[in-house]
């Protein structure tokens, strides 16, 4: 029998309702599109450190930082974006880090939590080549930015076409955060209304952003949005084929995070 527990489902339209559920309604609710977010409590606020540090010592690998500076391109969003050159090296250094790190991955308390609840399983490309189970991500204390990590949309079909990625079906990905440090001013999530309809168009925002962030934000203020705020033990799952972002914060902010989609069960990838 799987665990229930204490969830609060959010529309952009504004619909909020609360309900005990077990991990697998709540991720069928974002899934199918009933609900955009649904927030759920799933370790005790003073436990949830525990699942960092078994993070950190079985991942082998530092917290990827969004301050620009640290980023590692480990994730699948860089690979599913490299163009020209990149566009085998890229995904060759993600596949050799995936490899690295999931048997280390595998063992953590984030990783065996989704194995007992949602019974998922890694999501592999070929024999060999497994995505990487999770990532550990830092947002450092920002002023003067509006976001700590910019306005963007996941999908693996926004992978550019070619033969540099290999995921690349028309899915309904669905993404995970568990927060296991939250700002001290009312820094969130936020979600809007938008769902890029292609990797084309999901590139121009981001060129549009890079050159001038006002004109990017008052671009996506034509959407209706939604922003919550997740509190250490907290899982934010979401619709990330919907542009998200996480506004800036004014303390130090940490998740545990990935992707999953609904094939012969939940895989998970990030
Ligand atoms: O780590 C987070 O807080 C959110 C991550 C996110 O937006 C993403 O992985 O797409």
């Amino acid at each position: 029998m799987k665990k229930e527990y204490l969830a609060r489902m959010f529309d952009i339209e504004g619909a909020e309702k609360v309900d005990i559920l077990t991990l697998e309604h709540a991720f069928n609710y974002v899934h199918r599109g009933e609900f955009d977010v649904v927030l759920m409590r799933v370790e005790a606020q003073e436990s949830v450190d525990f699942w960092w540090e078994r993070q950190s010592e079985l991942g082998l690998n530092r917290p990827e930082y969004y301050t620009g500076s640290r980023n590692k391109e480990i994730t699948s969003s860089k690979p599913q974006r490299a163009l020209g050159s990149e566009c085998n090296a890229r995904p060759k250094r993600y596949f050799n880090s995936a490899r690295g790190v999931n048997s280390g991955l595998r063992q953590t308390p984030y990783y065996t939590f989704f194995e007992r609840e949602l019974n998922v399983r890694t999501l592999e490309c070929d024999q060999d080549l497994e995505m990487r189970i999770a990532s550990q991500c830092e947002y450092p204390p920002s002023t003067g930015k509006h976001f700590s990590f910019t306005p963007h949309a996941n999908s693996n079909a926004y992978a550019h076409a070619g033969n540099c990625w290999p995921v690349k079906e028309n899915c309904l990905q669905t993404a995970a955060f568990l927060t296991v440090e939250s700002t001290t001013n009312t820094a969130g999530f936020r979600i809007w209304d938008y769902l890029p309809e292609s990797r084309g168009e999901l590139d121009e925002f981001i060129a549009m952003h890079e050159k001038d962030e006002g004109r990017a934000l008052a671009f996506l203020q034509q959407f209706k949005s939604l922003e919550i705020n997740p509190q250490e033990g907290d899982l934010c799952i979401f619709n990330c084929r919907k542009m998200h972002g996480i506004p800036s914060g004014n303390t130090l902010r940490k998740t545990i995070g990935s992707f999953f989609i609904k094939e012969d069960g939940w895989r998970i990838f990030n």
